[in-house]
């Protein structure tokens, strides 16, 4: 098995054990315990990045160097060029699909997850919700949650349209397993649709036993609308 998919538990690289499920393709998982919060020495030794998710892949079809590749988007996207014969991704073939599916791919990981972790940082900062960069950051989130919501919105099942595509697989985790370290609550009303769409993925096969592989068979997945927050080690 060429492709090794290394795992943090509780964090952003169960989308790539997700993406792998969803593609069905083999691969051997390593998971990593957080020590006590951060990255242990582990994921520090396979990238500088020192981050996960962290891929190797000993046979990569695209050079005859071993790969070692840190970064999700980049990850899901040679894993998706590699291995899943461009499934789950869009191209310009799509036409309008494609122009949607670049932007909520993209928008997940550079403003969605930075806009949940803006709020984590200023609520460190103060405990007063009224201080400014409290409610800058809880407003910032507060907009791209009804931007996603809007979105569901119009297509009624997934982000780029009709079928789950990477840019879910990009998001999903901010809006469940990352609200345990941000407790973010969901709305009924406000956001019906993003409650709707947490419950579409959560019933997906392939979700289900990502989740079960990333963080074990008694773990809940975030698919609610109340944030539980968790607490370290576990
Ligand atoms: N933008 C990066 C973020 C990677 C990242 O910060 N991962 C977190 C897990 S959620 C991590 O490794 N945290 C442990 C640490 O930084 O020590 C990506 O999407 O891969």
């Amino acid at each position: 098995m060429p492709l090794t998919i290394h795992h943090l538990g509780r964090s952003q690289s169960e989308r790539i054990v997700w993406l792998a499920e969803e593609l069905g393709i083999e691969y051997k998982y390593v998971f990593h315990k957080r020590d006590p919060i951060f990255s242990p020495q582990s994921i520090k030794d396979l990238h500088p990045a020192g981050t996960a998710p962290v891929i190797e892949d000993d046979s990569s079809p695209f050079t005859k160097n071993k790969v070692v590749l840190a970064e999700s988007g980049a990850i899901i996207d040679y894993i998706i060029a590699a291995y899943g014969e461009g499934r789950l991704s869009r191209t310009p073939k799509d036409g309008e699909e494609y122009v949607h599916f670049l932007e909520w791919y993209h928008w997940a990981n550079a403003s969605l997850q930075p806009a949940l972790f803006r709020v984590l940082m200023t609520r460190r900062l103060s405990n007063d919700p009224e201080a400014v960069h409290v409610k800058v950051g809880t407003a910032k989130l507060e907009r791209a949650l009804s931007m996603i919501e809007n979105r569901l919105g119009e297509t009624g099942s997934y982000l780029a349209g009709n079928d789950v595509s990477a840019a879910d697989i990009m998001a999903i985790c901010t809006l469940t397993t990352m609200r345990g370290f941000c407790p973010i609550d969901f709305d009924e009303q406000k956001h019906k649709n993003i409650l709707a769409y947490l419950k579409r993925v959560g019933d997906r096969p392939a979700y289900q036993r990502a989740m079960k592989i990333c963080e074990g068979e008694d773990f809940v997945p975030m698919l609610g609308p109340k944030a539980v927050q968790f607490s370290f080690p576990y």
